[in-house]
């Protein structure tokens, strides 16, 4: 069995997310994703509208997401990798080469972004309506 991880805040779902997950399932059989929790959205100066927990539960009714595990620090992923022994490690490309030192312990692969859409967008066009 190839288990696949991801990582990421998933606030305010849309397809951009739906894509990276569908993708990161493509490449194996088994999906974890570490979300971030709410905590570590402030470590990433980020602001979720979504609780840790909605969004959570949110994930965990998506068909190609078979674990959901909380993310709340940048250093766990070594121990993720290990803990659930994970193949491949997949993050969209804004996120190229961040992640190229895990290739020690698993294959860490960069896909392309969707473009147009993100949840800041969202936010922005919401609040110009
Ligand atoms: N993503 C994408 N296309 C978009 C928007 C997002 O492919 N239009 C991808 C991102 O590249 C990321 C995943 O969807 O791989 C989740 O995106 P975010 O929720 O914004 O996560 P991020 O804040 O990048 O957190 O330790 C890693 C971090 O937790 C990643």
């Amino acid at each position: 069995m190839k288990t696949v991880i991801t990582y990421g805040t998933f606030d305010l779902l849309h397809a951009g997310h739906i894509n990276i997950l569908h993708r990161a399932k493509a490449m194996g059989d088994y999906l974890i994703v570490g979300i971030s929790t709410d905590s570590f959205n402030v470590i990433k100066h980020k602001e979720a509208y979504h609780t840790f927990e909605n969004r959570k539960m949110i994930l965990e009714a998506i068909r190609y997401v078979d674990k959901v595990i909380p993310e709340d620090s940048w250093e766990q992923k070594i121990h993720d990798i290990e803990t659930y022994n994970v193949d491949i490690l997949v993050m969209g490309d804004d996120w190229e080469g961040e992640f190229d030192y895990l290739n020690e312990y698993c294959n860490v692969i960069y896909l392309p972004r969707t473009t147009g859409i993100s949840t800041s967008q969202i936010k922005d066009n919401l609040r110009n309506l």
